[in-house]
């Protein structure tokens, strides 16, 4: 390996949905290993190369690629900007420390380029933001630079000017020297600042020196007194500024003219952070204790599976960033979350799909494995004598459920076993066997996020499914107090069956069902309390009105008789099933219906328009509050049958910036003006 950690350069590329991602990381790639471009109408490009993304014209999955330039080793990760896919952007946020914003020139700001935004000042992320598409039509870039400003707020700094009008767009004017650059055909050449310019400039560099003067005592001072800052303190001031996070560079270009792409990945070289000089990462011993571990081949090895791809030639590859040491080829590395050692038998650099073997891996790069069984996002892999767990990233929990049957009616079993391998690679999509009804649940964060799911099930392995709605758990349970008598006599010859009871049954108070006994002088022996007990036990299973458990069900055996010769248990299991059957309907028995705390997450401007949806939901709001960033958070109990779409529902009403989670709170009473319906929509008696 002919680099050190501090050549490294590892650059998330973020934005909007069709900013142009990557077709600008296909730029630097082309321009790079100097090779034609792809692109995406072609279907040929580096990091959009699934059947999936070459359906949609667009990214659904993070891809790597890693070249080497002038000594530096550049670790591209083109992200998806649909927010389905949102996982793969949340697992590398906290192991890449730079990233590019790419914004359409021609759509401005929009909402993903606001939640990614926010995204990577949470996490501390030095940005660069690209406009891209410049060399399209009606652009006014004074007014674009207004509005990033305004909505990303003022760390946003202009670096550059553009040159030309519209599709002539050939070039800018840098800030920072106040030199033109202009794209003559294939070539760069200098060009003059015309006058017209030159006060725009001005106005743009002095901007940009009072920024970084704003770093630093001395330097504010010298720019106070009316001295003008030298290109090298403006340099060491801007370096300092964007890696504290105190200015994001903004650059403008075309990514399928290649205009401004080879500024922009000098200016990421120059100004984003190496590895080397990132904090400690924290993680937990085996014990529980905190460790930290340094961006350092010195280190203890250490690394973060980050992604996890599955292809059905390949088998599953993981992605891993190594936080610290050295990995090489023939090494042991420990899983602490399987507790298990695997042996790295081949190790790859990437290039989209293409894996390159490589020998040796250095602390601060990325690299992809294969074949480690079981290893999946989220995982640590560490050296078995110096254990260490790094944290795993949070992920949205699921929001989006439906029922999943294969579509021929026979392959179930099949249609399973593809969705698991699928969904390894995605924290966000859950299978899930619901024990009560024995749908197979799929869920997800939308619709488009599911139907995604089968359509790469469908292409990898052939199989189709049919999607229904999930079946909701509804519990019984009963408001009044009633007492009946159960008899199972049986006495026709041979031996035979003798149980009589009385119970009463009421609410238990709680949610659990109770069953106690207030027998006096043996009417039941003793040693038949448990089979009746038993025999309420079952009952409970199955309440009368609709078919669903009950709960909060109290029994009391208080009378009975026996039989010396034919009682048996089977009798007062049987008596105690018939007392309740003849009870249950005058106990005054209601539905209950599953309801969940959810918290929203939505911007300023649409908190009404999700506010209103809520209360027709019958939404309880239990609080609101400001979390900066402008987003507004709304959490509220709302039952689960009004959830079932509301996924989809929340993207419409936010303009797709909203976003909310989910938890089961309780189980509350259907209203009564709803129960009927409700009863003969879901009831699971024969008779409904
Ligand atoms: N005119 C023009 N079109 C561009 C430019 N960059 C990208 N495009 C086009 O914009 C569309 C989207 O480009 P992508 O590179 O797929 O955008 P992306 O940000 O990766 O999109 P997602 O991965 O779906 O989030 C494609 O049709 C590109 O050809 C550009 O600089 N100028
Ligand atoms: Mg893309």
């Amino acid at each position: 390996m002919s680099y050190t950690t501090e050549k490294i350069r590892n650059i998330l590329f973020l934005g909007h949905q069709g900013s142009g991602k990557t077709t600008l990381v296909e730029t630097i790639i082309s321009n790079v290993l100097n090779q034609p471009a792809g692109s995406i109408e072609k279907k040929n490009t580096v990091s959009d190369f699934t059947t999936e993304e070459k359906n949609r014209l667009s990214s659904c999955s993070l891809t790597v690629s890693s070249l080497d330039y002038n000594g530096y080793h550049l670790n591209l990760l083109d992200a998806p900007g649909n927010d389905d896919f949102v996982a793969d952007i949340i697992g590398v946020l906290d192991m890449v420390k730079a990233a590019v914003l790419v914004i359409d020139a021609t759509k401005k700001i929009e909402v993903g380029t606001v939640k990614h935004y926010n995204m990577l000042k949470k996490h501390g992320i030095p940005t660069f933001i690209f406009v891209n598409k410049m060399d399209k039509e009606l652009i006014n870039f004074d007014a674009l630079l207004e509005q990033i400003t305004d909505r990303l707020g003022k760390k946003a700094v202009s670096f550059v000017y553009p040159l030309g009008k519209n599709e002539n767009f050939d070039g800018f004017i840098n800030v920072i020297s106040r030199k033109a650059r202009k794209y003559d055909g294939g070539n760069v050449v200098d060009d003059i600042v015309h006058d017209d310019k030159k006060e725009k400039v001005l106005e743009l560099h002095n901007a940009l020196a009072e920024q970084v003067a704003l770093t630093d005592d001395a330097l504010l001072d010298k720019f106070f007194s009316g001295e003008s800052l030298s290109m090298e303190e403006i340099r060491a001031g801007l370096h300092k500024a964007v890696l504290g996070g105190e200015i994001a560079p903004v650059l403008v270009g075309s990514s399928v003219k290649n205009i401004g792409v080879n500024t922009l990945l000098e200016m990421m070289i120059e100004y984003l952070p190496n590895p080397a000089i990132l904090k400690a990462y924290v993680g937990k011993d085996r014990n529980g204790h905190e460790v930290k571990r340094l961006t350092d081949v010195n280190e203890p090895f250490s690394a973060y599976v980050f992604k996890t791809v599955f292809d059905q030639y390949k088998g599953v590859t993981n992605y891993l960033k190594i936080i610290s040491g050295v990995l090489n080829v023939g090494d042991e590395v420990f899983v602490p979350a399987l507790n298990n050692s695997f042996r790295v038998s081949q190790m790859f650099s990437l290039l989209g799909q293409k894996q390159t073997p490589i020998q040796s891996a250095i602390s601060g790069d990325i690299v992809a494995l294969v074949k480690l069984d079981n290893v999946n996002t989220g995982h640590t892999l560490c050296d078995k004598n110096n254990v260490i767990i790094y944290p795993k990233a949070k992920y949205p929990t699921i929001v989006y459920r439906r029922g999943i049957r294969s579509k021929t009616g026979k392959d179930d079993e099949k249609l399973v076993q593809s969705l698991y391998k699928v969904a390894a690679e995605d924290p966000t999509i859950e299978i899930v066997r619901v024990p009560e009804t024995k749908q197979l649940l799929l869920g997800g964060l939308s619709d488009s996020h599911l139907n995604f799911i089968l359509e790469r099930v469908k292409n990898s392995f052939g199989f189709e499914a049919v999607t229904d709605q999930p079946q909701i758990i509804y519990r019984e349970t009963v408001k009044k107090e009633a007492s009946a008598v159960g008899r199972y006599v049986k006495q026709s010859g041979g031996s035979g069956f003798y149980g009589v009871v009385e119970m009463r049954f009421m609410p238990s108070g709680t949610d659990e069902n109770i069953f106690v006994e207030e027998i006096f002088g043996g009417t039941v022996p003793k040693n038949y309390h448990p089979a009746v007990e038993k025999g309420f036990f079952e009952s409970v299973q199955q309440g009368l009105l609709a078919g669903f458990p009950v709960i909060g069900l109290k029994g009391v055996l208080f009378d009975g008789k026996y039989h010396s010769v034919d009682s048996n248990e089977q009798a007062f299991r049987m008596a105690a099933i018939l007392a309740y059957k003849e009870a249950y309907m005058k106990c005054g028995p209601t539905l209950l219906e599953p309801i969940r705390k959810i918290s929203i997450n939505v911007t300023n401007e649409w908190t009404g328009n999700v506010m209103n949806d809520l209360n027709q939901r019958r939404a309880r709001i239990l609080s609101m509050d400001e979390k900066g960033y402008g987003i507004q958070e709304i959490v509220a109990l709302v039952p689960e049958a009004e959830l079932l779409d509301y996924a989809i529902k929340l993207r419409v009403l936010s303009q797709g910036s909203g976003y909310f989670n989910s938890e089961f709170d309780s189980y509350q009473e259907v209203p009564a003006n709803l129960l009927q319906s409700v009863i003969s929509a879901n009831s699971r008696l024969e008779n409904k």
